[in-house]
């Protein structure tokens, strides 16, 4: 391995008790210094009475921290108190300290930053200087835990000793970075038919559209419904032709109804998830009402669900998107016969107490933590109660559909979405944030989490664009656009109660403005698709905040604004009503690019500082990084279209700047990215002549058109027109 003359990252490993081993580390342990049941000399460890322990590392005044994907609150974690216990949250507010998916890793920024991974299933509580400032007590319920601690010159270096040691984050075909339009639920076959016409008789270029929950019959899971979906095949091959793909929603929870045959087999198999006091399987209500839960904890029991997914497929169906996998519980039977019972006798007595008024208030009935402690799961000669491995079911639920996908076809990469997640699934899919709102403070929230996901190794990510809960309006729709332009994973998805959100959905600027977007995304795309492969390859984020960048903007850590890749920086708009807002440019002088459905173009340098960035509703403020080169294309209608035969190519240097474009197939699997085959170009400035070279890597050259612009920092402008014939060089 090819390592520059950095101090090597120092990688620790602390075994502590009894982990359970959750999977999240692929890196031999040979690699690594593993100790055991020492203390670092670093932080203090507590054991609590069999329960737990509770660490302890103190923090320097100027210590800042960031990490713990996704969360709620700023990007700085220091201040705030947080509780990693995988749960359906259905809105997202401050007071929220916990969400779908636990990422319990986390980096101190100082001079010498390093690495936190807390590795451990159950659940978690972090007080980042809350209690006392001065310290960092992360408490861990189960019988024991790992601790990694990862040092590095720079948070970069961190991350990348971090994914070594978990693994190299997910790539996705490349159509998946396509445009996503989604809705609880597109009802039926015509009306999916008919989206997808009006993204032709619009325009807008699109990719995929999901089915959510609406697609089954009765909600059971693995069914399609006859009425609604008379001929599945034929509307995903329709559908295919025109470039289009469906995605299906999948959930866990298998409706207990005698006769549904994908509840029998797990029946006759015994695959349920198991009561905890051993009378027969957990049952929970969720959308089919009584459910039970596939105990994904036993390799045959994923190897089973996995199958499941394939009659989908053959179906034509090109991804899944699992749901609900906390798992998500409404209540269970017997919760709510409490429940109702405690109420009757009330009402019957006419008894209008403080404890009625309670009940009507806050039923409390769905997501109790308790009901996690009344199954278990079966992991090896064990039983485990749900509790102390509750944080990896969502994982183990889509390690399953991943390692289905790959076993059918092993050459290719997936789709695969979910929404909890663990350390360890960003190796298998993506996640998305979850129910958001069509709020304003959750377009900025949607920037945290982009950054906070992508520090912890989840980067194929996105928020519902327009927000899922709520009513959207036009301008947050299109400002939303404008954000999830830069995101990795791009979905317009909203709620079964919001107003319709498509970008037709408002008047004839909202349609028009997020088409501008959405087409430039995809003449973005040779850089954003490229950038993203390189990243995931190279153990690096691809969003990025400024202090990622810069670390001696260390305080910048919640400015709102974002890396796209190395290049692009973006300050995407967060207010109603707003035409500009102020931009903080780090250390460089910038190019001010501006953007139109074709992509990017120069407009002026700008010096570094702060500054005020005009953006009338068409715009989102863009610089570009010098010494960067950002390769476009003219703008596909799909990603299944042929691949261009010419790309724009604009740079910002004084010296020379180079890019790779991935021209693979889009869905072979390589393992590195040495194997990827692309096209190297590199600008250089020969007394000030500008000169361009490009190459063919692990490519049969074929004929290429490059238009080049190229921007020095004294804001000249320079262009240049190549016709590439073979692997050849330029002037
Ligand atoms: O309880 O399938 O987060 O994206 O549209 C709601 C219906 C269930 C939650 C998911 C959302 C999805 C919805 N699901």
């Amino acid at each position: 391995m090819l390592r520059v003359a950095q101090p090597a990252p120092q990688v620790n490993v602390f075994c502590y008790g009894a982990p359970f081993d959750t999977g999240a580390f692929v890196a031999p342990s040979q690699e690594w210094d593993w100790r055991n049941g020492i203390a670092p000399k670093w932080c203090t460890i507590e054991e609590q009475q069999g329960a737990g322990f509770t660490v302890t590392i103190p923090l320097l005044q100027s210590d800042a921290l960031v990490g713990l994907g996704q969360h709620m609150g700023p990007v700085g974690l220091r201040g705030q108190q947080f509780r990693l216990f995988a749960a359906d949250v259905p809105v997202h507010t401050p007071a929220q300290r916990g969400m779908y998916g636990s990422h319990p890793f986390m980096i101190v920024l100082r001079d010498e930053p390093f690495g936190l991974f807390f590795d451990s299933p159950g659940p978690i509580t972090i007080d980042a200087g809350v209690d006392d400032r001065e310290s960092l007590v992360v408490r861990i319920e189960g019988p024991g835990f790992y601790l990694a601690r990862i040092d590095g010159s720079s948070p970069a270096s961190v991350v990348r000793s971090y994914l070594q040691l978990v693994g190299q984050p997910y790539v996705p075909p490349r159509w998946a970075f396509g445009f996503h339009q989604s809705r609880w639920s597109y009802a039926d076959e015509a009306e999916v038919r008919e989206i997808a016409a009006k993204m032709e008789q619009h325009n807008i270029p699109c990719d995929v559209i999901h089915l959510d929950i609406h697609y089954m019959k009765d909600y059971k899971v693995f069914t399609v419904d006859p009425q609604r979906f008379p001929d599945l095949s034929r509307l995903s091959d329709d559908l295919r032709a025109r470039g289009i793909r469906l995605i299906s929603i999948v959930d866990p929870g298998v409706k207990a109804e005698s006769g549904y045959s994908v509840y029998e087999q797990g029946k006759e198999l015994g695959y349920y998830c198991k009561r905890a006091d051993g009378e027969g399987d957990f049952v929970a209500a969720v959308w089919p009402g009584a459910t039970v839960l596939p105990d994904f904890f036993r390799p045959e029991v994923r190897e089973w669900w996995g199958g499941l997914y394939m009659g989908l497929k053959e179906q034509g169906i090109s991804g899944f998107w699992n749901d609900m996998n906390e798992p998500s519980i409404f209540y269970t039977p017997q919760a709510i016969k409490e429940f109702a019972g405690r109420m009757q006798a009330l009402v019957e007595h006419e008894a209008y107490t403080e404890e009625l008024g309670n009940m009507a208030f806050s039923p409390g009935l769905s997501g109790r933590e308790s009901y996690y402690s009344e199954f278990c799961h079966t992991v090896g000669e064990a039983q485990v109660i749900n509790r102390f491995v509750h944080n990896l079911y969502g994982t183990q639920m889509t390690r399953a559909l991943a390692e289905a996908l790959e076993r059918s076809e092993p050459d290719k990469r997936h789709f695969v979405l979910s929404r909890s997640s663990y350390p360890g699934m960003h190796r298998y899919g993506a996640i998305w944030t979850g129910d958001n709102h069509s709020w304003w403070e959750h377009l900025a929230l949607n920037v945290q989490m982009l950054i906070s996901l992508n520090l912890t190794g989840f980067l194929f990510v996105g928020a519902d664009t327009g927000g899922f809960g709520g009513d959207c309006t036009g301008e947050m729709l299109v400002r939303w656009t404008q954000l999830s332009a830069f995101a990795p994973f791009l979905r317009n998805h909203a709620a079964m109660w919001a107003c319709p959100q498509e970008p037709w959905a408002f008047d004839d600027e909202t349609l028009s403005l997020c088409r501008d977007a959405i087409t430039m995304r995809y003449a973005l795309m040779p850089y954003i698709y490229s950038e993203f492969v390189r990243s995931a390859t190279h153990g690096e984020p691809f969003i990025r905040g400024t202090f990622f960048e810069f670390p001696q903007a260390q305080r910048r850590l919640n400015d709102g604004q974002f890396f796209c890749g190395r290049a692009l920086l973006v300050a995407p708009l967060m207010e109603a009503a707003v035409e500009g807002r102020d931009v903080h440019l780090p250390q460089q002088p910038w190019l001010k690019v501006s953007h139109g459905p074709t992509g990017l173009a120069g407009e002026s340098v700008w010096p570094a500082g702060s500054a005020f960035a005009e953006a009338p509703l068409a715009e989102i403020p863009l610089f570009l990084r010098l010494g960067s080169l950002v390769p476009m294309c003219p703008p596909p209608r799909n990603l299944s279209a042929e691949a261009p035969s010419s790309y724009r190519l604009l740079g910002f240097t004084d010296t020379s700047a180079s890019c790779e474009i991935l021209l693979d197939d889009g869905e072979t699997r390589y393992a590195s990215w040495r194997d990827y085959p692309k096209l190297v170009c590199t600008v250089t400035r020969d007394s000030g002549k500008l000169c361009c070279s490009a190459v063919f890597k692990a490519a049969a050259a074929r004929p290429i058109t490059l238009e080049l612009e190229v921007w020095d920092s004294c804001g000249g402008r320079q262009t240049l027109h190549i016709e590439l014939s073979a692997a050849i060089e330029t002037p």
